[in-house]
């Protein structure tokens, strides 16, 4: 028996020994926190609550939080308004089975998830919370051959290496977003961030596939990501960390010379239109639902390069971005042309923000905001307050209209210890995840926007969740009618809650009913119904209705006429093209290559076409040679190409790598390549 009972799966832990425990947990969290330190700018001295609490303070309300926290969490459920019986940690009662899938049944919900660094995006069934597909995006996968034929090759190539060293082997991506029609998804693409670099990826929708990348300029670390309401005229990445443009170690010694843009890209060419450049850095964003403004975050208003600093101020800014005036800036051509792209200068003492019609507004915010999220309504904007225990809610028209941007807030409920972000039921409730706490609180954001700001009395219920959430995501939430029946909780940690796989933990998505609205409960109606391990590491989720994505079961031809051809089992051949070069094209259906085998002389361009003659769903092709490095996946009439040097002669045997029939093991060609001198 260990000495921490954290390692004990079997036995009920004793209540007084978790509140001990969690105590202790908040206290090293909390030493990590910056005591606030007085502003010395007058002009910033708002009454913003929150700023008065020290850490002794925050370790005190941290400690009773804790407590319930810890109780609820390992009594099965004593807040839980169902009661329970089963002893599990979590407080589900079990009385919710509607996230129960059976066999042969499909879910209500597409999720798209992000990988983090994995750098993927990953198709999540909900309620069922069953992983369907992950979609390869920042890197090379084997599974379905991305990164290895010329198209895919050539999206990952076109990336770009802007800043890189070594060439990008992969990608960090937080923010999956979908594209919008008239505020709603309308399924055609998905756009995800790479924070391991500034860039920006697209999925396409009807072939789940990544069909474009864009390394964009000025830009070392693309965090926030939104596409503007409600018909995706821009798509936006969020410039996180300062740096200096150009960065070739000429001139790195004044980080207030350091750069943070927000670059806005077209959705149909992913081409970058403009960017804004900032004063302080840029963390999370979201639009409003009028096409006229776009919100970001950002932490480092000190332009500090280390952590103490960053945090060293009372306050940071949330911007707000105005899209009209913006784009008549660069129009009117008041912009500077940097590495390609128009970028307009959004700081503070710029010319363009001393009108009456400011290209950026800074509305100042506690501490080091995090989760930017606009409600339903397109009316308020929130700001989650992170290092502040309040979630800061703007009016986006006063904010239009007012001359000081600190007058447009409206509200700051007092939510709790970490609020990192914040998601919507489409009823009035907002949903803000508490990472200090380990829980999610429920609050009603016309109560906030009535109440005193840093008032509690908005609060209509906590959950605990199980550890440390992140992001959560209502289903359809950035829409302009979410269906407000689940919720899902991306906890950064999991701790206890699975048999133990070593030493690197999974992270656990929680699913939560918030279909009831229920005053009565401590809850407040939020119903923990289901834990799901998941793989490092997701950040963010985005779920529609699968009403809303219509993708193809197999490939349409005329999407790739022109480009590549459609090689049949009677086209299928050798063809010298040059003296060292050779065209090889062969059909593929089950369970035989279009060509038995064929022969290249070494030092062959040997550049291969395979298409997949099937038109039946679901059965695939893959076309392996192992020894050069091919793996090629083919879809039902797809055609996938690849180029490679015949270097070594000899006789290889190129394999299909889907079981595809009965005959799958005999699905075989024999590629020879003769010896040069024979
Ligand atoms: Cu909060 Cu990258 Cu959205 Cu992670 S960010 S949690
Ligand atoms: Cu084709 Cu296996």
């Amino acid at each position: 028996m260990t000495e921490d009972s954290d390692t004990d799966q079997d036995t009920v832990p004793d209540p007084e020994e978790v509140v001990q425990r969690h105590e202790r947990q908040l206290d090293a969290a909390l030493a990590e926190v910056q005591e606030p330190t007085p502003s010395t700018d007058e002009s910033l001295d708002l009454e913003l609550p929150g700023l008065e609490l020290h850490r002794r303070d925050f370790v005190k309300a941290g400690a009773a939080t804790g407590a319930m926290a810890g109780l609820a969490g390992c009594s099965g459920g004593l807040l839980d308004s169902g009661g329970s019986d089963s002893g599990s940690n979590g407080g589900g009662t079990g009385a919710n089975t509607d996230y129960h899938v059976p066999p042969g049944e499909k879910d209500t919900y597409y999720g798209f998830w992000s990988g983090g660094h994995s750098g993927e995006v990953r198709v999540v069934g909900v309620p069922s919370m069953r992983e369907i597909r992950r979609i390869p995006v920042f890197q090379k996968e084997g599974g379905v051959g991305y990164g290895h034929d010329e198209k895919t090759k050539q999206v990952l190539e076109e990336g770009g290496d802007i800043g890189s060293v070594a060439g990008y082997e992969w990608g960090d991506s937080h923010h999956p977003v979908l594209s919008e029609t008239d505020g709603d998804y309308d399924g055609r693409w998905l756009f995800i961030n790479d924070k391991g670099s500034g860039r920006v990826a697209r999925i396409d929708l009807k072939y789940f596939e990544t069909d474009a990348i864009t390394d964009v300029p000025n830009m070392q670390a693309c965090h926030g990501m939104a596409v503007q309401s409600p018909d995706t005229e821009y798509v936006y990445g969020i410039g996180e960390f300062r740096v200096p443009i150009p960065n070739d170690g000429t001139d790195y010694d004044d980080p207030d010379d350091y750069w943070s843009v927000f670059a806005a890209l077209d959705p149909e060419t992913m081409t970058v239109e403009w960017q804004v450049r900032v004063d302080g850095n840029l963390d999370n964003a979201d639009t409003g639902k009028d096409g006229e403004w776009a919100f970001a975050t950002g932490y480092n208003k000190e332009h500090a390069v280390d952590a103490e600093g960053m945090t060293h101020d009372d306050r940071d800014f949330m911007k707000a971005f105005n899209i009209p005036a913006i784009e008549a800036a660069v129009e009117a051509g008041n912009y500077e042309e940097v590495n390609g792209v128009p970028v307009v200068d959004g700081r503070q003492d710029s010319q363009l923000n001393q009108g009456d019609d400011p290209v950026v507004k800074y509305v100042p915010t506690p501490k080091s905001p995090h989760g930017c999220d606009v409600e339903p309504q397109g009316r308020y904007v929130t700001a989650s307050g992170k290092l502040s225990p309040t979630v800061t809610i703007v009016d986006i028209d006063e904010l239009a209209d007012a001359s000081d941007p600190a007058e447009a807030i409206v509200g700051q409920p007092k939510v709790g210890l970490g609020p990192l972000h914040t998601t919507f039921d489409g009823r009035g409730n907002a949903y803000t995840t508490l990472f200090i706490d380990s829980q999610v609180a429920k609050w009603d954001i016309e109560a906030a926007v009535d109440a005193e700001k840093g008032s509690t009395d908005p609060i209509s219920g906590k959950i605990d969740v199980h550890y440390n959430p992140g992001h959560l995501q209502a289903v359809e939430s950035e829409t302009t009618d979410p269906a407000g029946d689940w919720l899902i909780s991306l906890n950064k940690l999991s701790k206890d809650r699975f048999i133990s796989t070593g030493p690197i933990h999974p992270d656990n998505d929680q699913l939560i009913d918030i279909s009831e609205d229920a005053s009565s409960s401590a809850t407040g109606g939020m119903e923990l119904v289901a834990d799901h391990p998941v793989h490092p590491e997701p950040h963010d989720c985005v779920v529609a209705h699968r009403d809303k994505i219509n993708p193809n079961n197999v490939w349409d031809r005329a999407d790739y006429e022109g480009e590549k051809p459609f090689v049949t089992q009677d086209a299928s051949g050798v063809e010298r093209t040059g003296d060292q070069s050779v065209e090889v094209q062969m059909s593929s259906s089950r369970s035989q290559f279009g060509l038995q085998e064929f022969t290249v002389q070494e030092g062959d361009e040997v550049s291969l076409t395979v298409t997949n003659i099937e038109d039946v769903r679901d059965i695939i092709h893959g076309l392996a040679i192992p020894q050069y490095g091919i793996n090629l996946a083919i879809a039902p009439q797809d055609t996938r190409q690849v180029t490679f040097e015949a270097s070594e002669p000899g006789v290889y045997w190129v394999y299909c790598t889907f079981f595809c029939s009965a005959l799958h093991l005999e699905m075989r060609s024999r590629m020879i390549v003769e010896p040069s001198d024979s």
